[in-house]
């Protein structure tokens, strides 16, 4: 079956003012829209299409009020059918709510749990986590009583736990990214071109982001290598967007870095790097964490072959 022509359905829920649409508009980069923000009608369908996996996303904002919600419920077989992916935003910055964004959750497993597609996934964004107040003390115990009451109530369906906030954008790209293109076909095809690339350099992380810094596929030998580049990639092409501005071209930006726990019998020179990757008429993004000089060289060694797969596999969608 061809995945060019595939649709993906995602619904993204919660309730009333939780920051579904905020949410919408950030990965939109629809910026200049977020001071207008208001509750959503209904449900609001959108497109987002994929050029890299050639996957077209409908979207659809389920506006969060009360009488709405019981309009989704009623009507379950109208919205809930058929989805890849649940977003449930919770609003953890309204502990007053948390009871009855709950019941809402539960709600919706309760119908998710009779019949979803193969690889369904479920992610509750813990939202509102901005950066200026997620150690706080009362975020901190917010979120550790959701998590428990969270990890209570799902007991047949997979789920994850993100935090986001609008103002971390890559916290948001993040976790589209895992729930739109996550164990998609193609991004599996990627996915082995990083493996092959990794097993020659060694490098300790590497994250394939489409134009839109969109993760299409992943590979790290640990959690913490991962996120941080995860964290950084969306801030690493927004420096080499605003050089390319001034029309000076940009090929990488290079981060040099000494990570303190490593022992290493070779120099210890690592840095984390993003390469631009212009293939037809794909722009592609690589981030790679490399420990130490070795890994760095032969990183950089390996990049033209990997630029070669990447094009080879691209134009074999095609
Ligand atoms: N502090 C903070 N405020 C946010 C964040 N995301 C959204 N908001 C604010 O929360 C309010 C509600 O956001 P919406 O995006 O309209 O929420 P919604 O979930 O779409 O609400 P309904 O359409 O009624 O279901 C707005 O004032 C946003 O500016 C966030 O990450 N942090
Ligand atoms: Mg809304």
């Amino acid at each position: 079956m061809s995945e060019s022509k595939e649709y993906k359905k995602i619904l993204f829920c919660g309730l009333e003012s939780g920051g579904k649409t905020s949410i919408l508009l950030i990965l939109d980069k629809k910026f200049s829209l977020l001071t207008t923000v208001k509750p959503t009608i209904k449900a609001k369908r959108t497109l987002h299409t994929n050029s890299l996996l050639g996957t077209t996303i409908v979207r659809w904002d389920l506006g969060g009020q009360k009488s709405y919600r019981k309009i989704y419920i009623g009507e379950k077989s109208k919205y809930f059918t058929e989805m890849q992916s649940i977003f449930y935003v919770i609003d953890i910055q309204a502990p007053k709510k948390f009871e009855e964004a709950l019941v809402f959750l539960k709600d919706i497993i309760n119908i998710t749990s009779e019949s979803h597609p193969d690889n369904f996934q479920l992610l509750i964004l813990l939202h509102k986590c901005d950066p200026d107040i997620k150690n706080n003390k009362n975020i901190v115990n917010n979120i550790k009583s959701l998590d428990h009451e969270i990890s209570s109530i799902i007991k047949d369906v997979k789920f994850s736990i993100l935090k986001t906030s609008i103002y971390d954008e890559p916290s948001l790209l993040k976790a589209f990214s895992d729930g739109a293109f996550y164990a998609t076909h193609k991004s599996e095809m990627f996915q082995t071109l990083l493996k092959d690339y990794m097993g020659k350099t060694y490098n300790s992380s590497t994250l394939l982001l489409d134009q839109n810094c969109f993760i299409i596929a992943s590979r790290s030998t640990n959690q913490a290598y991962q996120e941080i580049c995860e964290s950084i990639a969306p801030r690493l092409t927004q420096a080499l967007e605003k050089l390319e501005e001034w029309d000076i071209n940009t090929i990488d930006i290079v981060t040099n870095v000494e990570f303190p726990e490593k022992h290493s019998e070779f120099q210890k020179e690592g840095i984390i790097f993003l390469r631009k990757l212009d293939i037809g008429d794909a722009r592609l993004y690589l981030v790679a964490l490399c420990l130490n000089k070795k890994v760095k060289i032969k990183s950089y060694e390996y990049l033209p072959l990997l630029a070669e797969n990447l094009k080879n596999l691209l134009e074999s969608f095609d």
